[in-house]
């Protein structure tokens, strides 16, 4: 069982935990020899850790103060092993269902826009899925092929430079190089009522067969209880935000809300922070503006890979991609829960927010 982060800590404690939790046992966690032997230990460590029933059908694992669904446990430890990062990577954080598909479509479209004019009918959005372009860490390592180590993977990544990778990692559990290396982190948030229900909605869609869901009051309970991926949540968006204060140069804190409201303008700041700022003449080209539209859910549903294309090919747990494109709406909660439901949530987020400045909210 892990140290559970201190929830007024500012400085990255990564490295700490690891020594003290003892979970970088695979130092050749990415190596050919060691995988998938090193995951295999990983896989053992995680099955010893607390666990807890979650809010659709899997199980949670708890680990340094943060519960994790019990498939993405191990890959997460091995990650947090072995991840090399390097200072050009962009990482971008979020909790499950706060717009994650979104934000890797916006910011490889805003990197790579050089290379991929958003306006192109060959741009790479339009034949694959924002999942394929921009991975998820933990993915890399839920790979049981001894052929294929993560660490050969993640160097041979990418093709074109940077690397863009996703996490749901809490920042206090991210592998220690993420912060040495100086590489930026996006982290984006979403208003928890609304997050929930589409996490609702995604676990009931992709549920395996045969197997049930827990009932929505029960699991509206265990939110309330911190008990969510990756969560609890306000824990989660806490960590990132005071690191967003402490280190603005290394980590943006973004809202889903704020995306939603003024497309162009956030497309703009992330831009800049990614320090690939647009120019007076792309500005006046609309280039921001056919970002957006690019990444629209509208665009992105009507593409034959987010529609028909299947995620986690490669892993025990498959389904297709239009699982992650719902609504995109900003509160529809309202649809699905009682306002009492709502203001006990809002409350219990308020509270443990006090202090913070942060709220969230919407
Ligand atoms: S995951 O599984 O964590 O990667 O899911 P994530 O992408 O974070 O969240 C899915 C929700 O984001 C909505 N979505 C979008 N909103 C606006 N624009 C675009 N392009 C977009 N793509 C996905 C998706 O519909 C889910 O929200 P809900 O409320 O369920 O509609």
């Amino acid at each position: 069982m892990g140290i559970a982060p201190s929830p007024s800590c500012t400085v990255h404690p990564a490295t700490s935990i690891a020594r003290r939790t003892g979970d970088d046992m695979g130092a050749n966690a990415g190596d050919g020899e060691g995988w998938p032997n090193a995951l295999a230990k990983y896989e053992a460590l995680a099955s010893s850790l607390p666990s807890r029933k979650g809010l659709g059908s899997a199980l949670y694992r708890r680990h340094g103060g943060f519960w994790y669904p019990e498939h993405l446990m191990a890959p997460t430890l091995a990650a947090r092993g072995s991840f090399v990062a390097r200072p050009s990577d962009v990482i971008l954080a979020t909790i499950p269902k706060s717009g994650t598909t979104w934000l890797k479509a916006l910011s490889f479209s805003v990197v790579h826009r050089g290379r991929h004019a958003p306006g192109s009918p060959g741009h790479p959005l339009l034949g694959s899925s924002p999942h394929d372009l921009v991975p998820f860490l933990h993915s890399t390592y839920e790979s049981r092929s001894a052929a294929v180590a993560p660490v050969d993977l993640l160097e041979a990544m990418p093709s074109p430079s940077p690397r863009i990778l996703a996490v749901h990692t809490p920042l206090s559990s991210l592998p220690a190089s993420v912060r040495e290396s100086g590489c930026r982190v996006v982290y984006l948030c979403r208003d928890p009522k609304d997050a929930f229900v589409s996490l609702r909605h995604y676990l009931d869609e992709i549920k395996p067969e045969g197997s049930t869901m827990t009932p929505f009051a029960e699991a509206f309970e265990l939110l309330c209880d911190g008990v969510s991926p990756f969560g609890p949540m306000w824990e989660h968006a806490a960590e990132y935000w005071k690191e967003s204060l402490a280190r603005p140069e290394q980590v943006m804190f973004l809202r889903y809300e704020s995306l939603k409201e003024d497309g162009a303008g956030s497309v703009r700041t992330l831009a800049g922070f990614l320090g690939r700022p647009f120019t007076d003449d792309e500005v006046a080209r609309g280039v921001p503006e056919a970002i957006v539209e690019l990444c629209s859910m509208q665009r992105m549903r009507s593409v034959e890979a987010n529609r028909d294309g299947k995620h986690g090919a490669a892993t025990s747990w498959s389904f297709k991609n239009s699982a992650f494109f719902r609504k995109g709406e900003v509160g529809d909660w309202k649809e699905h829960m009682t306002e009492a439901m709502a203001q006990r949530l809002d409350g219990v987020v308020k509270e443990k927010l006090r202090g913070t400045g942060l709220s969230l909210s919407h």
